[in-house]
C-alpha cells in the first residue's frame, strides 16, 4: 500500500474515540468471549453513538495472562476473537461507516511465549537473548529492589542459564530490550504490517517504560510505592520515540496516544509537542489515580480534581494535545468513581460526567458500556475476580498476612479493574445479550434495567444524551480548540469553567452533588443561552448571572 501523505490536519484533535475490550464487548459464537464479528454485528450501534474512532484493545495472539496484554505473535489474531479475515471485515466495516481503527502496541513486554523469548531463554548466547533483559544475581537475590506492579519482585529467575529476566507486570510478560536495535526494528516492521492493513494508528501501552535506567540502580526508598515515575523518566525514551516517529508514524501519518503512566506533568510536552516528532497525544493517570494509593482507595474533592484538569489542560500547550477520559479497562466504572451510581442519581451523574469528558481541551475516549452508566460490580469474594494485577496482589499482600482479607476486599470492591470488564449490557435478554453461552466473567445483575436496548429507545437516556453531546461537541470548534478555563477552582460542589475561541465563549457549569444550590457566576459573567442540558432541572434565562442548580445538573451555556 502506498504511504500515506503527511496529514496536515491533525484529525484526531476533532475525533471522539470508543474503547472497547474485544473479550467483554459482543460474543457471536456462543463460546462466551467476545470477538471481532461480535464488534462487526453492534457496527451500526456505533455509528448511531456518532464516534469517530474505536481504539481496540489487544486482539493479537495471546495465552491472556494479562487479557490480551501479553503477545505471543504481533501478526496473529488471537484464535478466541476470531481470523485475520474477520479482522479485515471488522476494519472494512467501521471504514464503510466513517469509523476510524487505532490498535494497541504492547512492546514494553512480549508474552514469556512469543519465539523470541522462547529463544532468548535457550542459552546465553542465543542470537535472541538481548532481546529481553537478563541480569546475574546480586547477593544471591535478584539484580535490584524493582517491584512488579503485579505482586512481588520484577525479576524472575531462570535456573536453565543461570540468571533472571525483568517483567514490569507479569512473570509472563518479560520486557523487551529496546537497547537492541533489533528490538526497536521489529516493532516498526510490527507496526508496518497493521499499517499496511489500514489502520490509523496505535495506543501505546506503557510506552514510556521502554528507556530502563543506566545500571538499573535500586529504587529510592520513596519510589517503591509507586515505581512507575522511575520506570517512566528513562535516559533514552524520547530518542526511540522520535526515531518510531522517523521511521513510522510520520512515512504513514499514523496517530500515537501514549499511555503517560507515570510521566509528570513537567515531562508530558516532551512527548506531544508535535515540533519534536515523538506521539500525537498522552492518556495522564493524575483522574483516575487521584484517589489510589498504590492498592488503597483514599477520599478525594472536587477541587482536586479540579485543579488536575487545569494541570492537564496546561500540559497541552499550544502544539501539544491530550487524551480526556475517565473510564477504560484499568479502572473502576466511572459513573461509580467519580458519579453517584445510586438509583436517584446513576444516570444523571453519568450524564454529567459525560459533559465534562466531551467538553475538554483533549480527544474524548469514551469507554465501552459508560455511554450507558455501567457501574461496578458488587464483588464479594476474592474467586470472582479475573485480574492478573488483583491475583498477584492477593498473594503478595494477603496470602502473607501483611493486610487482612476483608480490608484488602473492601478497597478492592471500589478500585478493581475487573469492574470495567464484566460483559456489555446490550438488552435484558439472557445474559443481557452478550453472549448464548456462558460468560468468561459475570454480567452484572443490574443490566435487566441498564442496558443498550432500553436507552436506543428512551431519548431521555444516558445513552442519547451521548449522542447529542456528541454533536454539539462536532458542531462547537471552541469546545474543541477553545481555550479552557476554570472559573471557580475553590467551590467544593460546582465545576465551572469556560471555552473560548475568538468570540465564541460556553461555559460548562456541573453540580457535584445531592444539594440543589444557587450559583452566582463568577466575574460578572452572563449566561447567554443553554445549549445542552441534562435534564435535572430548569436552565437559567439570558442575561442571567446566578443559576440555580439542581442535584447532579449539568449545563452547557453559550455566553
Ligand atoms: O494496574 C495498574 C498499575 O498499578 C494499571 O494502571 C495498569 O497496569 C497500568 O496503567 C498499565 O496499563 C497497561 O499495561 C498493563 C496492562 O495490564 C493494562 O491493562 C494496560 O492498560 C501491562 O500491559
Ligand atoms: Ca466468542
Amino acid at each position: 500500500m502506498e504511504k500515506r501523505p503527511l496529514s496536515n490536519a491533525a484529525w484526531w484533535k476533532d475525533a471522539v474515540v470508543y474503547q472497547i475490550y474485544p473479550r467483554s464487548f459482543m460474543d457471536s459464537n456462543g463460546d462466551g468471549i467476545g470477538d471481532l464479528n461480535g464488534i462487526r454485528a453492534k457496527l451500526d450501534y456505533l455509528q448511531e453513538l456518532g464516534v469517530d474512532v474505536v481504539w481496540l484493545s489487544p486482539h493479537f495472539d495471546s495465552p491472556n495472562a494479562d487479557n490480551g496484554y501479553d503477545i505471543r505473535d504481533y501478526r496473529q489474531v488471537m484464535a478466541e476473537f476470531g481470523s485475520m479475515a474477520d479482522f479485515d471485515h471488522l476494519l472494512a466495516g467501521l471504514k464503510a461507516r466513517g469509523i476510524q481503527l487505532i490498535i494497541d502496541l504492547v512492546v514494553n513486554h512480549s508474552s514469556d511465549e512469543h519465539a523470541w523469548f522462547q529463544q532468548s531463554r535457550q542459552s546465553r548466547d542465543n542470537p535472541y537473548r538481548d532481546y529481553y533483559i537478563w541480569r546475574d544475581p546480586v547477593d544471591g537475590g535478584p539484580p535490584n529492589n524493582y517491584p512488579s506492579f503485579f505482586g512481588g519482585s520484577a525479576w524472575q529467575w531462570d535456573a536453565h542459564t543461570g540468571q533472571y529476566y525483568l517483567h514490569y507486570f507479569a512473570t509472563k510478560q518479560p520486557d523487551l530490550n529496546w537497547e537492541n536495535p533489533a528490538v526497536r526494528h521489529e516493532v516498526y516492521e510490527v507496526m508496518r504490517f497493521w499499517l499496511d492493513k489500514g489502520v490509523a494508528g496505535f495506543r501505546m501501552d506503557v510506552i514510556p517504560f521502554i528507556s530502563k535506567q543506566d545500571g538499573l540502580p535500586n529504587l529510592p526508598p520513596e519510589h517503591l510505592a509507586h515505581p512507575e515515575a522511575v520506570y517512566a523518566s528513562g535516559p533514552r525514551v524520547h530518542q526511540y520515540l522520535q526515531d518510531m516517529h522517523r521511521e513510522v508514524l510520520a512515512p504513514y501519518g499514523a496517530v500515537a496516544v501514549g499511555e503517560a503512566f507515570g510521566v509528570d506533568f513537567a515531562a508530558a510536552p516532551l512527548f506531544t509537542d508535535a515540533r519534536r516528532g515523538e506521539l500525537s497525544m498522552v492518556f495522564h493517570f493524575d483522574i483516575v489515580r487521584l484517589d489510589r494509593d498504590n492498592w488503597r482507595k483514599i477520599p478525594w474533592t472536587l477541587p482536586q480534581l479540579k485543579a488536575v484538569y487545569t494541570r492537564i489542560d496546561q500540559t497541552g500547550g499550544s502544539h501539544g494535545w491530550n487524551a480526556a477520559f475517565l473510564g477504560n479497562h484499568d479502572n473502576p466504572r466511572a459513573v461509580s468513581h467519580f458519579g453517584d451510581d445510586r438509583p436517584a442519581w446513576r444516570a444523571l451523574s453519568a450524564k454529567a460526567l459525560a459533559t465534562l469528558t466531551l467538553t475538554q481541551r483533549a480527544t474524548p475516549f469514551l469507554y465501552q458500556g459508560d455511554e450507558l452508566g455501567m457501574a461496578n460490580y458488587p464483588f464479594e469474594r476474592i474467586e470472582q475476580y479475573d485480574d492478573v494485577e488483583v491475583k498477584g496482589n492477593w498473594r503478595m499482600l494477603v496470602e502473607t498476612g501483611q493486610v487482612p482479607a476483608a480490608e484488602y476486599l473492601a478497597h478492592l470492591r471500589e478500585t478493581s479493574r475487573d469492574h470495567a470488564r464484566t460483559p456489555m449490557q446490550w438488552s435484558a435478554d439472557a445474559h443481557a445479550g452478550f453472549t448464548t453461552g456462558t460468560p468468561w466473567l459475570a454480567v452484572n445483575p443490574d443490566y435487566p434495567d441498564w442496558n443498550a436496548a432500553a436507552q436506543t429507545a428512551d431519548p431521555q437516556s444516558i445513552y442519547h444524551h451521548h449522542r447529542r453531546l456528541l454533536a454539539l461537541r462536532r458542531s462547537t470548534p471552541a469546545l474543541v480548540h477553545g481555550a479552557y478555563q476554570d472559573i471557580d477552582p475553590a467551590h467544593p460542589q460546582v465545576f465551572a469553567y469556560t471555552r473560548t475561541l475568538g468570540e465564541h465563549a460556553y461555559l460548562v457549569l456541573l453540580n457535584f452533588g445531592t444539594e440543589a444550590l444557587r450559583y452566582a457566576l463568577p466575574g460578572g459573567l452572563r449566561v447567554a443561552e443553554a445549549v445542552l442540558d441534562n435534564g435535572a432541572g430548569d436552565t437559567a434565562a439570558a442575561g442571567a448571572s446566578q443559576v440555580l442548580l439542581a442535584p447532579w445538573q449539568a449545563t452547557v451555556y453559550r455566553l
